[in-house]
């Protein structure tokens, strides 16, 4: 017999098939070859889930789809499966499995078990570091990227709960805004203008490129998150940067975020070179260079500042 209670937080099997794309007819096979997920029969014969299994089958989903087997996956913790998605992500075949990649992957997985506990001091700590030993552009290539990666797929899973989620980015971005603020402390240099575009709340986009445009001779103006279009106008014809880079993440309408860009083309004079990454950046717009990671970032700009000296 159920209780009340228990029986309140008990879903149909075609609920369960909803929340994690598993279909009724795989469930109930499982159920028979694996025992798990063990449901509980109603007086009428019908099935009923507890709706802690969501995470766990989702996770069994997830796991499917990167090719582990359902004999080896079904009877799996939420531990188990996380470790085999978190560790080896994407069974990816062109990820190189040498000893540093490994490295690497298990240095992330331990501060993802410091933001479980809420541990700052300690996850600080971790990123110091780690940026000592690995410079700043292969600490954000390497680690961070890596991380906020790593934070959206447990995020996703069900693994990390959403307050644990704004803590591992409140801790990442105060830690690349000091370091950042530290390498671009400098009075002289060509200007570049950093901004993104209204209504964007991501901001460990611009705040990674800051940090690698300040291994750059430029000064840095930082406008961060969600700048009204007029303002970025107006600042770029008040001082003229050399350079205005965006960060634009990927939950905007591409269509919306093209008229955008385009339109401070046409507003911005024609010395102002306008760059821009983050998956939300359209591709082949006229005027508007994309640039898809932080290692082509940092090569681009020494082209960029050779070209600048020849023209001075
Ligand atoms: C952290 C995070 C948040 C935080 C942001 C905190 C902050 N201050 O930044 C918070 C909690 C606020 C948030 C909110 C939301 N988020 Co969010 N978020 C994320 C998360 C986990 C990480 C995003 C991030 O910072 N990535 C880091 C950047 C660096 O990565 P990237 O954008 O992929 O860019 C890559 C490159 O292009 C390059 N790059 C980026 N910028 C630049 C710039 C230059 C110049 C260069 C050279 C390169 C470069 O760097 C990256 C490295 O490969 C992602 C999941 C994920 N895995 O990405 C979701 C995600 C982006 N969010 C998402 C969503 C839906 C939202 C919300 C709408 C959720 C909601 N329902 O409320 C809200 C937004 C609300 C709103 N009104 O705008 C979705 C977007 C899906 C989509 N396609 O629409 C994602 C993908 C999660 C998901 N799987 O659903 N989010």
């Amino acid at each position: 017999m159920i209780d009340a209670d228990k029986m309140e937080s008990l879903i149909s099997i075609g609920e369960l098939a909803r929340l994690t794309g598993i279909t009724t007819h795989t469930l109930r096979m499982w159920e028979k070859r694996y025992g798990t997920p063990r449901s509980h029969r109603l007086p009428s014969g019908h099935r009923r889930y507890p709706k802690e299994d969501v995470p766990r089958l989702r996770a069994i989903a997830k796991a499917l789809e990167s090719g582990y087997r359902a004999s080896k996956v079904v009877s799996g913790t939420l531990e188990e499966l996380h470790g085999l998605i978190g560790l080896k992500p994407l069974m990816d075949s062109t990820a190189k499995p040498d000893q540093e990649n490994s490295s690497n992957e298990l240095l992330v997985e331990r501060w993802i078990r410091k933001i479980h506990g809420f541990e700052d001091d300690s996850l600080l700590q971790g990123f110091h570091e780690q940026w000592n030993k690995s410079g700043p552009l292969n600490f954000i290539v390497d680690f961070m990227v890596p991380l906020i990666e790593r934070v959206g797929k447990g995020w996703e899973l069900g693994e990390l709960t959403i307050s644990q989620e704004h803590f591992a980015t409140e801790c990442m971005i105060s830690f690349l805004s000091s370091k950042w603020r530290l390498l671009n402390n400098r009075k002289e240099g060509w200007t570049i203008l950093m901004a993104t575009l209204p209504a964007e709340t991501h901001n460990l986009g611009l705040l990674m490129s800051a940090v690698v445009a300040s291994l750059s001779g430029a000064k840095i103006i930082y406008l961060g998150l969600d700048t009204p279009m007029q303002e970025i106008i107006s600042t770029a014809n008040k001082f003229e940067p050399e350079l205005l880079c965006f960060s634009i993440s990927c939950h905007h309408d591409m269509l919306k975020t093209e008229e955008r860009l385009l339109g401070l083309r046409r507003e911005l004079k024609k010395k102002v070179t306008i760059i821009s990454g983050g998956k939300g950046t359209p591709p082949n717009l006229p005027g508007v260079y994309k640039i898809e990671n932080f290692n082509t970032f940092n090569k681009w700009l020494v082209e960029f500042e050779k070209n600048l000296a020849v023209s001075n």
